[in-house]
């Protein structure tokens, strides 16, 4: 009989996601399950509000991609009442956009999954002298003396000894399936370390432009923000080289740090290579240079891909009624409307219906409702979303700077693409996709720059600001790549009021259930077929599920069926 695990909570993500899988008597995963365990309705509390206040409860459903639901839901509103924005907005919205992005990369790569790679406890071994040596072969970081790693050590040593880890307690410590030598473990502790402190500069770009971080401001029409370089109280000069300085910085640390680190770690693990998964990708696109209906002006590409097959992107129309549905064959969900063919968003409806056990229990029953998660597909294919889907769209599309930076990671690992699709190339599309977007933060800056130097200091259009406006009735769409993947919100306006509000989240997509044809979601994919060094200690499961960064607060828009603190393992 096959043995199963439960890891739940899973640790070192925002929200609540529990997987169950079944292993062989190898102890290699034959099947698994992904569950989002709490549920929270953020589409219900919209109903029958002022559409123009959508974009402040939306914002709330995560502090982690801040911003990305704010934007989505303001595109979306606009969509439906025909409002054109004025260049400062969408420039100031990309910027924005752009810093979420790049900080977000790099608070996941050291803070929610380095340390499925990292040993902490084995840096204690570490020679400072050859670490530093081997910083300084890496990159040109300034911080890598023999002293500076010495002293590092000595507040691990500190740590340890008071038998309290605080921030990296709970780890595998010690785990076989760590490959790190211990100078490199130190090197990534210490700019795990420098990477905590440095990502709050990045966010102040939020709060210059949107008053305050997590959860900026914005607004339907544009951005409440006022441009003028004369002000003291406006976006002025001042502000704008303190903005200028942080993307300089922030391009350093990304080109110094992130990138020579993500190929140090990578090289030796270069053989595990499992967690690939559906091998069917899909991305909205973003950062329109002129207006979202105009996909050509898009830096980032929108497609699909299926089964591998780069050589074709097909095209992914949010609009179309027939292309993507949610399911509910597995979720705790019912549809009034009929629930077998699942319902495109501009239909959708969202009414919980639990059915699972009542906790505490051991397992769900899979072959039933097992999520608050929906089930989203495209054309009834499941597809993963996020930095790989991107890259990969990207890099398919003939994008240069893609080409060249994917072609400079694979070159420095020696691997070829075929590698991108598992695990490590998830986690290596991630860094890729940063360099690029700390390079876009510069790109937007001059272009706001060249727009303020012009004379054009709008920031808002007001012509449908009053609800008299409006048509009676409309329905609009909005749309972003959120760091973690494709974010859709549909909105139905009747009578000046919201009368349905739809929003199918990256999250959503990856940590999806089975469909109503019994196909697994991301996760569930790419965690068959990984063998298992330690089942007590599931640090495989960690890698995988971690490399897509998941947020089940964002997927599952206060019910906690557990309440668990620390991760319970269960084998059976
Ligand atoms: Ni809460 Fe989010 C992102 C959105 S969910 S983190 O990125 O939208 O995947
Ligand atoms: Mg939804």
């Amino acid at each position: 009989m096959a043995k199963k695990i439960v890891v739940d909570p899973i640790p070192r993500i925002e929200g609540h996601l529990r997987i169950e899988a079944k292993m062989n008597d190898a102890n290699v995963i034959e099947e698994a399950y992904s569950t989002g365990t709490m549920w929270r309705g953020i589409e219900v509390i919209l109903k029958g509000r002022d559409p123009r206040d959508a974009w402040a409860f939306a914002e709330r459903i995560c502090g982690v991609c801040t911003t990305v639901h704010a934007l989505a839901s303001v595109r979306c509103v606009e969509d439906a009442l025909g409002i054109e924005i004025p260049p400062n907005a969408r420039i100031i919205r990309n910027l924005m956009n752009a810093t979420q992005q790049t900080q977000d990369h790099l608070v996941h790569f050291y803070h929610l999954h380095a340390l499925d790679w990292v040993d902490v406890v084995s840096a204690l071994k570490a020679d400072p002298a050859q670490a530093s040596a081997i910083a300084q072969s890496i990159s040109p970081w300034p911080k890598s003396s023999v002293g500076y790693f010495k002293d590092l050590q000595q507040r691990l040593v500190a740590f340890v000894e008071s038998g309290q880890l605080g921030i990296f307690s709970n780890g595998y410590w010690g785990h076989p399936a760590y490959k790190l030598p211990p100078e490199v473990n130190l090197i990534a502790v210490a700019h795990y370390l420098e990477a905590l402190d440095f990502q709050k500069e990045i966010v102040k770009i939020q709060t210059v432009f949107g008053g305050k971080n997590p959860h900026p401001n914005y607004v339907v029409g544009g951005m409440a923000c006022a441009i003028d370089p004369n002000s003291d109280t406006a976006i002025n000069i001042e502000r704008l080289n303190m903005i200028k300085k942080i993307i300089d910085d922030t391009q350093t640390f990304i080109d110094q740090v992130y990138i020579p680190d993500l190929i140090a770690i990578a090289g030796f693990y270069k053989e595990w290579l499992y967690g690939g998964g559906l091998g069917n990708f899909m991305s909205y696109g973003d950062f329109p240079e002129t207006n979202l209906d105009d996909f050509k002006s898009l830096l980032w590409p929108r497609g699909v891909i299926l089964n591998k097959d780069l050589s074709t992107v097909i095209d992914v129309d949010p609009r179309d009624m027939s292309q993507i549905k949610e399911e509910i064959g597995h979720s705790w969900y019912s549809y009034s409307k009929g629930s077998d063919k699942g319902l495109h968003p501009w239909e959708g409806e969202t009414k919980p219906n639990y059915t699972g056990p009542k906790p505490p229990f051991e397992f769900l029953d899979t072959d039933k409702q097992y999520s608050w998660l929906k089930t989203p597909r495209w054309k009834e294919h499941p597809v993963e979303v996020g930095p790989l889907a991107r890259v990969l769209i990207a890099y398919a599309k003939g994008d240069p700077m893609i080409k060249e930076t994917v072609g400079m990671v694979l070159g420095k690992l020696q691997v070829g693409p075929e590698a991108l699709f598992s695990t490590l190339g998830r986690t290596a599309a991630r860094g890729i996709e940063c360099k690029q977007t700390a390079g876009f933060m510069g790109h937007f800056y001059d272009q706001l720059v060249a727009n303020v130097k012009a004379g054009d200091y709008r920031t808002f259009n007001s012509e449908r600001w009053e609800p008299s406006t409006w048509p009676k009735e409309s329905k609009g769409f909005g749309y972003t790549e959120a760091p973690r993947g494709s974010l859709g919100h549909w909105i139905r306006i009747k009578d000046e009021k919201i009368d349905e509000y739809q929003i199918v989240v990256p999250s959503t997509w990856n940590a999806s259930p089975r469909d109503n044809r019994g196909n697994s979601g991301a996760y569930e994919a790419a965690l068959k077929g990984t063998p298992m060094v330690d089942p007590s200690k599931p640090l495989e499961i960690l890698r995988t599920v971690h490399s897509f960064d998941p947020c089940l607060a964002c997927a599952s828009h206060l019910f906690d069926m557990n309440g668990n603190e620390i991760t319970r393992v269960t084998i059976v």
